[in-house]
């Protein structure tokens, strides 16, 4: 069994790529659950989602969230209701879209909890209900957020203010610097993962955000021991290519918190982890100083802008881990 750890869009790339050329039911995936958000008293779970909807071939492929095709009646019709909210009512945020087949999804999740389900069987039920045959694990059952603090005055707030992941990254379009992250409620949540990550053939650390997509599930307890343990099989691929994320914030992120942008940045905070660091053919000229960082270095071509290429990085990892 080949268990990869997993946050959003880079992950679902890369499951896209290594069920071409792994039995999906040898795959298992560890996914992130600290972005998760309840909104119109609705249950999302972006990550799970976007694994989901990419492994069915049904993500919007330009947006990486969300269903192609959408329809937007329902966000529309909210409008209404925006004129007339109260000044500090949190009813009909439209600043996050959900498509009107996406919110299907929602209300069966959210009816499914409310019926005492726990996660990880309301995930697995939504990914039979689309056909995946990749085992998707939510990294908890219990409720983890990541809780960003704001560095400077700004439209989110003043210096110091908190606010939520998904208010940060779609909110503020994740243009507001900050200055600390943490993972509310991860130091009593108990890990899903843990079996898994003793029991896998081969451990991969999917392309993800290292700081808010793969930190939330080592925040959680016995989750380093676990990899700690299996480190000559962890293999991670870094998100960060020429100093820069191909999607999202986390080169930005990496900076402002105190990190190096770019490959050695990641090789240092993996390295405690996993003993090889897939980095992308751009990078090549760091290769040694990820060396230095106590890890081997792999170069290939990482951008995944195509299936076949996601399936030939999955091959990589799948050899650099065996
Ligand atoms: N990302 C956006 O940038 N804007 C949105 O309005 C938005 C809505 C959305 C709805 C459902 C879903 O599953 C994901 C959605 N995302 C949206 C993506 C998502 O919030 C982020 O990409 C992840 O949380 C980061 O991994």
């Amino acid at each position: 069994m080949i268990a990869v750890l997993a946050g959003g869009v880079g992950a679902a790339r890369f499951l896209r790529g290594l069920v071409r050329s792994t039995q999906a039911s040898e795959i298992t995936a560890i996914v992130n659950t600290a972005d998760d958000t309840v909104l119109h008293g609705l249950n999302i779970s972006p990550d799970i989602d976007t694994v989901t909807y990419t492994l069915a071939n049904a993500i919007d492929p330009v947006r990486g969230w969300g269903l192609e095709n959408e329809t937007w009646t329902a966000m529309e019709a909210l409008g209404r209701y925006v004129a007339v909210r109260p000044p500090l009512s949190g009813a009909a945020p439209n600043w996050f879209n959900l498509g009107d087949k996406d919110l299907a999804t929602h209300f069966y999740r959210t009816a499914r909890l409310g019926e005492g389900a726990t996660l990880d069987q309301v995930t697995s039920e939504i990914a039979s209900a689309w056909n995946i045959g990749v085992r998707l694990v939510p990294m908890t059952n219990d409720r983890v957020r990541t809780i960003v603090t704001l560095a400077q005055d700004c439209s989110a707030g003043p210096a110091g203010t908190e606010i939520s992941f998904q208010e940060y990254f779609v909110q503020y379009r994740h243009a507001v610097s900050i200055s600390k992250v943490r993972f509310e409620g991860a130091e009593s949540a108990r890990p899903l993962g843990l079996e898994i990550l003793r029991d896998a053939d081969a451990i991969i650390i999917a392309p993800s955000n290292p700081l808010v997509s793969i930190a939330p599930l080592r925040a959680m307890a016995g989750v380093d021991e676990a990899l700690i343990k299996r480190r000559n099989s962890v293999v991670a691929i870094s998100p960060i290519v020429a100093g820069a994320a191909l999607k999202g914030p986390a080169d930005r992120l990496m900076t402002e918190l105190g990190h190096d942008a770019s490959v050695v940045g990641v090789a240092r905070l993996y390295s405690p982890i996993c003993s090889t660091l897939i980095i992308d053919a751009a990078d090549e000229h760091l290769a040694s100083a990820v060396e230095a960082e106590g890890m081997r270095c792999v170069v290939t071509n990482t951008i995944m802008s195509t299936p076949e290429i996601s399936e030939q990085l999955a091959k990589t990892a799948l050899e650099c881990a065996s």
